[in-house]
Formats: structure tokens, C-alpha cells, sequence
């Protein structure tokens, strides 16, 4: 074996172990969901053959020619069986596209296809894509909606950080070819928009989140709601806020819906983002709340505070302080497999069950909005526990 060909079997060896490695449960227990220890998709995980030319001649120090530099924020769906996430892997120069990765079980040994998506354009070119919600929706198609990121036209000489975020649409049956459609039409910025699975009036229903500028959501309360005729033609004319951002809460300063609302007996079972200031940046925490069956507009309960804050080594990576999730799987047994990425660099998995995310939801305190009320809380869940 040449050195070459060292270097490459021992860079082969080490990623097969890596990609093979067991997912097992925390020992921490709350009740509602069990964190994996693993991350299941970090940048290391991505192919070797997008990263190293394998060809001696080409690359005789055997080098990495592409960066990847994280793997996060993951549509996420049950497909023929397998267990697929749609994920945004950001390479080393800073731009973002979608990858498939699949598992059999859906907590560990998840593979990147051999290909990343090539999305078709719409309109002008876009600089950035990333954060994808796939749903399989009633009409037969899988939609993947994401943010579509373009330079600010009106941005004045001289700042290269404006930009304008939109939604781009597409829609596939098979993860491999994307059909794009037109963009979102809104009249403001918009990102983290996602596709309710099911017509709503006959319509097609988005959750929204309006926002003034590409990071402030300015006078966008919170996540939205609207309904379009045409998902080939998708416009905004009329929408109205159904979870609001509030003072002194998890979402004071943004939030945004996460996958599309899981179904349940009880109602439409959310999950979505908060984010809140702090001395440290943006805090990023994962909330659920939950919507009417009949009007998933109509809002039904909302535990105070996060399911989710990031903990140990998700605290940190690129955007410290952040969790974020766009995927989840609900399996036929009612296992619910919540997939998140952790400060903008790696992705995880934690599971639960629809029927204890309910729980949760309906049986959790709601927030009272002052600390004289949450003491008034814990009071009566001590009376109620001393007095038994
Ligand atoms: O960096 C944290 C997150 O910031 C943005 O979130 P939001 O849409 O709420 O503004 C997004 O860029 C997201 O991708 C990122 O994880």
C-alpha cells in the first residue's frame, strides 16, 4: 500500500466506525422524552468522497479539497419504511444545502445519500438555502418549504449583511427530484414557514412568521397563519397570528413554528422555537403548544416555558445557546422521534411518545407571566404532594 493509500483506508476505517457507532439512551428522565447520547449528524459524517479526492495524482498529500463545517436544522420523514432527515449540512464556505440521510431505526447509523439535493432556482439565483420542513400532505406530495436567503437589493453601498429571506417551495415524491415552485408571495420577510399536512376550508394552510427585517421580526407577533388557494401560486393576502410572542418568556424576542403539527386525538400538537436576549446573544429553546382539531388556528394549551434547552455539549458550536428543530417522526406505535440540532453544528435525537407529548401539553402549568405566579404554582403542587 502506498501512503496515499494508508491515509485514505485508515480515513475510510475511522468514518465507518463513526457511522456505525450504537445510539443509546440518557440515563436523565423527565418523564416527557429520553435525549440519545450521539449526536447522529455531525460534519464528520458526511461522505468522504465529497470532502477528499481520491485521486492520488489530483491530491498527493491526500488532503480535504471541500470543508464541511456542520450539520444541522432537519426536515425529517418516514418513507417506504425508512427513517430519512432532510438535513442543512453548511460546508466550510459558509453556504448551506440539503443532503438525505437515512437509517433503518431512525436513532442511529444514519448515511448521507451519495449525492446532496440540487434544488432548482426560482427567479434570481439564491445566495443561501437552508432549514427545509418536509410534509407529506393530502394532496399526494411531499412539500419541502425553506428559507430562501438573497443579498438585500436596497442595502446601502457598503453593507454586505443585509439580506431578505423568503420561502421557497418545491415539492417531490421521492427526496431525489425536486419540482420548485414560485416562492412564497408575502408582504413581509418570512422564514420558517411550514405546510399544514392536511386542506383547511379547501384550502392549503401555512404556518407563517412574519418578520420586518432578515433577523428582527419587528412587529411580526409571533407564528402565523394563512391560507392559499394554490400552493403553485402561493400568496399571502390575509394572516393572522395564532402563538404569540410575549415579554419575559421563553419567545420575547422571536419564535417559529418547528415540522408540520402532528395530529392527535386531543388536537394539533405543536413544536416550535423560542428565543430570548441575553447577556450571552439569542437563547434558542424548543416549546410545544397545542391547536383545536377542527381549527388548528384556535389555540388549545401551552405548557409554560421550554421542553427543550441546550445542555452539556449542545450549548455550544458556531451559534452558542441555540436548539433548533424542523423534523419529527410520529411512528404507527405512537413513538414520536424528535429530531434537533444543537447551536447551529450537529443534530440530535430524543424520543417520546404522542400520548405523554399530550400529557405534557394539557397537564403542564400554563405561564402566569409573573414570578408571584409561579411561586403560587409550586405551591399547590407542594400542598397537594405533602398533603397525600
Ligand atoms: O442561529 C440560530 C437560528 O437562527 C435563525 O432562526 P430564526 O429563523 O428564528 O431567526 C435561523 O437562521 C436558523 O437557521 C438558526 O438555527
Amino acid at each position: 500500500m502506498t501512503p496515499f493509500e494508508q491515509t485514505l483506508r485508515r480515513l475510510k476505517d475511522r468514518h465507518e466506525e463513526l457511522l456505525t457507532r450504537k445510539n443509546t439512551p440518557s440515563e436523565h428522565y423527565n418523564g416527557i422524552y429520553t435525549r440519545y447520547r450521539n449526536p447522529i449528524l455531525t460534519a464528520e459524517h458526511t461522505p468522504l468522497h465529497w470532502r477528499y479526492d481520491f485521486d492520488p495524482r489530483d491530491n498527493p498529500y491526500c488532503m480535504e479539497r471541500i470543508g464541511m463545517n456542520a450539520v444541522m436544522n432537519s426536515g425529517a420523514i418516514r418513507l417506504d419504511g425508512r427513517y430519512l432527515v432532510v438535513a442543512r449540512v453548511e460546508g466550510s464556505d459558509r453556504k448551506s444545502f440539503f443532503a438525505v440521510a437515512e437509517s433503518d431505526n431512525g436513532i442511529d447509523n444514519f448515511r448521507f445519500w451519495d449525492y446532496p439535493v440540487t434544488m432548482p432556482e426560482y427567479g434570481e439565483p439564491a445566495t443561501n438555502i437552508y432549514d427545509m420542513r418536509l410534509t407529506a400532505h393530502e394532496d399526494g406530495w411531499i412539500y419541502g418549504i425553506f428559507c430562501v436567503e438573497r443579498k438585500d437589493p436596497a442595502a446601502p453601498r457598503g453593507d454586505l449583511s443585509s439580506a431578505v429571506a423568503s420561502a421557497g417551495i418545491a415539492r417531490t415524491r421521492d427526496l431525489v427530484t425536486w419540482e420548485r415552485l414560485p416562492d412564497l408571495e408575502s408582504p413581509s420577510q418570512q422564514r420558517n414557514v411550514v405546510l399544514h399536512p392536511e386542506f383547511v376550508e379547501g384550502k392549503y394552510a401555512l404556518y407563517t412568521r412574519p418578520q420586518d427585517g432578515f433577523i428582527d421580526t419587528g412587529n411580526g407577533g409571533g407564528i402565523g397563519w394563512a391560507l392559499v388557494d394554490d400552493i403553485a401560486r402561493a400568496r399571502i393576502t390575509r394572516e393572522r397570528i395564532i402563538n404569540f410572542r410575549r415579554y419575559h418568556t421563553i419567545k420575547e424576542v422571536k419564535n417559529g413554528e418547528g415540522p408540520h403539527p402532528l395530529r392527535t386525538p386531543a388536537g394539533w400538537l405543536h413544536l416550535a422555537h423560542g428565543v430570548r436576549a441575553c447577556a450571552a446573544g439569542l437563547r434558542y429553546v424548543l416549546y410545544l403548544y397545542m391547536t383545536e382539531l377542527d381549527r388548528p388556528w384556535v389555540p388549545l394549551a401551552e405548557p409554560a416555558g421550554m421542553l427543550m434547552g441546550p445542555v452539556g455539549e449542545e450549548r455550544t458550536g458556531d451559534v452558542s445557546n441555540v436548539l433548533f428543530s424542523n423534523g419529527w417522526i410520529a411512528d404507527d406505535d405512537g413513538r414520536v422521534l424528535i429530531y434537533y440540532a444543537s447551536s447551529d453544528t450537529r443534530m440530535h435525537v430524543a424520543a417520546s411518545t404522542v400520548e405523554r407529548l399530550v400529557d405534557y401539553c394539557l397537564n403542564t402549568p400554563p405561564d402566569g407571566y409573573t414570578s408571584a405566579s409561579s411561586v403560587e404554582k409550586l405551591r399547590r403542587l407542594i400542598d397537594k404532594n405533602l398533603s397525600r
